[in-house]
């Protein structure tokens, strides 16, 4: 397979997490978002939505959008697991993964943010109030759906689709300097997580085009 990726995209982290964690290799293709290598005729050839990651299967199909590729790994290489037998706690893992996904991550990609500066007029530090506003009411959720779980991981003691798509949320929100210091029940499980050879693995500093 190949994983069409860029270090630091948080959706695309989450994919090189979860291929690591079920052992599966795969070709790492850089996409440059700064240069704008995701909206080359190229690339939107293969992947029309311009976003990255893009997994490439080996028989040349195309997947795209960072969860449908989970769920894809999950239903096609079950084991190891990264969601457990039991369908109500398939539901609040999943939970967690759409607030990540669906409620804090869209609304802090590049064209959002780039569009609040060049289009809405947003300045640095309005730009930033953005960011938070959105990571912090995520969070604050999250936080105390894990103070109420207590297990090493998001829920228990074993990673989940809901650590795969944390990691990287958390990775991010350091990055843009959050205060994290409320949250330490989030920074408990990343960092535990976050220190798993699949995750470490999966790290945007240990990718090739860091
Ligand atoms: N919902 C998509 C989001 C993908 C996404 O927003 N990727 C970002 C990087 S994290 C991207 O390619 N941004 C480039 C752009 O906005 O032009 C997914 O989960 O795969």
């Amino acid at each position: 397979m190949k994983l069409y990726s860029y270090f630091r995209s948080t959706a695309a982290y989450r994919v090189r997490i979860a291929l690591n964690f079920k052992g599966l290799p795969y070709d790492y293709v850089p996409v440059n978002l700064l240069e704008g290598e995701q909206k080359s005729p190229d690339y939107l050839a293969r992947n029309p939505q311009g976003l990255v990651p893009a997994l490439e299967l080996e028989g040349g199909e195309l997947l795209s959008q960072s969860v449908a590729i989970l769920e894809w790994l999950e239903e096609t290489h079950p084991s190891p697991a990264l969601l457990p037998e039991d369908p109500l706690e398939r539901a609040r893992i999943r939970s967690l993964v759409n607030s990540i996904a669906c409620d804090i991550h869209p609304l802090n990609n590049v064209s959002v943010l780039n569009h609040l500066r060049e289009q809405l007029g947003a300045d640095a530090r309005q730009v930033h109030n953005w960011y938070c506003t959105w990571v912090q009411r995520g969070f604050d959720a999250i936080e105390q759906t894990l103070a109420e779980n207590g297990g090493p991981c998001c829920f228990g003691d074993q990673p989940t689709l809901a650590d795969v798509c944390l990691v990287p949320q958390v990775f991010n929100a350091r990055r843009f300097r959050i205060p994290m210091k409320g949250y330490r029940h989030i920074r408990r499980v990343a960092d535990h997580c976050g220190s798993l050879r699949a995750f470490a693995r999966a790290h945007p500093n240990a990718q090739p085009d860091a």
